[in-house]
């Protein structure tokens, strides 16, 4: 490695578990997070903001390219605000759903039972929405950014994965186009909306489909060379 004189590093202390140990946390997490589920209605019932903090703290331990951490995650629980965006979202949504969509992603997406009705982005106790920062602006000269997709992608699911440990739930919302996001929220020029992100519990009577994940088989390959 080239490691330059200018900047220090600092010994890495490895968390170490007995394998048998190893073997039945990474069993246990499997199974926790299988247990995930994206679900579209939701509670109105709050959220103590401190989980919400920690949620986002996990986030942003997430990898990043050239450690530039480059998203701003935008905490959104004022009524007018959300109110807004679902109206700006159900816009874009009802032209999606009527002729914007092509009859194939129509068909793709009947399993899950959506509609241009977007009712969540006003229950949810908490909207994240999550922007990608293309460059960063530092005294309003651009620095250069790198594999944002991929970090903010890493960085979300960070997000998710700590919302489920939370005992909450959340919605991966795509609306498109979502520029209307960066205007509502008044988010500079070099940040682009990424995700929204409906945080809460979910509503008593909640149902989720009924689909099944991928088997290994289906979705991994080996690479093992020679038995020794
Ligand atoms: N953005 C639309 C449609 C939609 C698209 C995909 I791909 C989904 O997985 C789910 C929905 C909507 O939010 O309804």
């Amino acid at each position: 490695m080239e490691k330059d004189d200018q900047f220090s590093f600092i010994p890495y202390r490895g968390i170490h578990y007995p394998k048998a140990e190893m073997l039945q946390r990474s069993r246990e997490f499997y199974q926790f997070m299988n247990k995930r589920r994206t679900v579209r209605e939701f509670s109105d019932k709050p959220i103590p903001e401190e989980i919400i903090e920690n949620i986002l703290l996990t986030a942003s331990t997430a990898p990043s390219g050239a450690h530039k951490q480059p998203w701003t995650f935008c905490v959104v629980t004022d009524p007018a605000l959300k109110k807004a965006i679902r109206e700006a979202a159900e816009k874009e949504e009802y032209e999606n759903y009527h002729g914007r969509m092509s009859e194939e992603w129509i068909e793709d997406l009947k399993p899950f039972g959506t509609d241009w009705k977007k009712p969540f982005l006003e229950t949810a106790p908490y909207l994240i929405v999550i922007f990608k920062k293309a460059y960063d602006l530092v005294n309003g000269e651009k620095r250069k950014n790198y594999y944002v997709s991929e970090s903010v992608g890493l960085a979300a699911g960070f997000l998710l994965t700590a919302i489920h440990y939370a005992g909450l739930i959340a919605l991966t919302h795509t609306p498109s186009p979502m520029n209307f996001l960066q205007e509502i929220l008044k988010r500079p020029e070099n940040e682009r909306p990424f995700l929204l992100i409906p945080v809460g519990y979910p509503a008593d009577e909640a149902e989720v489909p009924n689909i099944e994940r991928k088997v290994l088989e289906r979705f991994v390959v080996y690479y093992r060379g020679e038995k020794k």
